[in-house]
């Protein structure tokens, strides 16, 4: 059997893939290669010492990039895939993009974005705020992007690992938008709401091994509380597009266009909008009878 036709096998199974639809996660079994997840662990400490593999056009301009200079805390690095090549390794794993096919249903599936977040040891109040990745991807028309989430080590209660609040992602519309950021950790005060809208508060953490990974829906409600291990907590995310995403133009309340970071690095289509199928950017990690299957380039 070719390495291809090993990872087309890997997908969820039927009843994964409607628990998924249903609830609006899943996670898999141990699937991930230890000495890629190690490596990302590497290129990580090499992007904080200043390395690049590639240089982003704007870069620190358009996005806030965590540095040492930043001090401590929880740690926010993304498109560090763009930038990495030992990261890249990780977030560009076409079984990622294979697993995660079978839970969209589609065809294929390419990266929107990815992200690092580091969380010190001995945290005490600071939590990853509950938020909707889709609130962040209002250029995009597809409901069914989705994120995976990659905890490069073992991931304990007590490290502060992804939550999710199940079956949300059929109701997280009916939520307050100002209730939801990634940046506003009022882990207490959603449970309410989402009660006196009827539908029930349920959070599932993601206890997983190194080698598991768990996937979101892009519009299930998810944070992560303090890690108060004695460790850091570090994982990626890896945001993706599935087949029928495309770049939608789409005004903020106050009439300014909104503009991602990608949409300022990829290239335009023939309208002249970012083009959510430029390679360079959004690489295809996964794709049905293509012989992209089994990794973009400059693996
Ligand atoms: O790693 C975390 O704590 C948060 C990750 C996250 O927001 C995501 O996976 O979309």
């Amino acid at each position: 059997m070719t390495t291809t036709s090993l990872i087309q096998e890997m997908k969820l199974t039927l009843a994964e893939t409607s628990f998924y639809q249903e609830h609006g996660w899943v996670a898999t079994g141990t699937v991930l290669d230890e000495q890629i997840l190690d490596g990302a662990w590497e290129g990580l400490q090499q992007h904080w010492t200043g390395h690049r593999d590639h240089v982003l056009p704007f870069a620190g301009k358009r996005f806030g990039d965590w540095m040492p200079v930043d001090g401590d805390g929880t740690r926010n690095n993304e498109y560090l895939s763009l930038q990495n090549l030992k990261v890249r390794k990780l977030a560009w794993s076409p079984i990622i993009g294979r697993i995660a096919a079978s839970a969209a249903i589609s065809t294929e599936i390419r990266l929107f974005d990815d992200q690092l977040v580091y969380k010190p040891g001995g945290q005490t109040g600071e939590a990853v705020g509950w938020h909707v990745d889709g609130d962040y991807w209002g250029t995009c028309t597809s409901q069914q992007m989705l994120t995976a989430w990659i905890p490069l080590h073992d991931c304990a209660e007590e490290h502060g690992p992804l939550v999710v609040l199940d079956g949300s992602h059929k109701w997280s519309h009916l939520l307050e938008r100002s209730e939801l950021s990634f940046h506003k950790a009022d882990m207490e005060g959603l449970a309410r709401k989402v009660n006196q809208l009827g539908f029930e508060f349920k959070p599932v953490v993601m206890n997983l091994k190194k080698g598991q990974f768990s996937l979101h829906h892009c519009r299930t409600v998810h944070g992560s509380y303090p890690n108060r291990s004695a460790r850091p907590r570090i994982a990626l995310a890896v945001h993706m597009q599935d087949e029928s995403n495309k770049y939608k133009n789409t005004l903020r309340p106050d009439g300014r266009p909104i503009e991602l970071f990608n949409d300022v690095i990829c290239r335009r289509d023939e309208n002249g909008d970012p083009d959510y199928k430029d390679d360079s950017v959004f690489p295809v990690l996964w794709a049905e009878l293509s012989n992209k299957a089994g990794g973009p380039a400059e693996l």
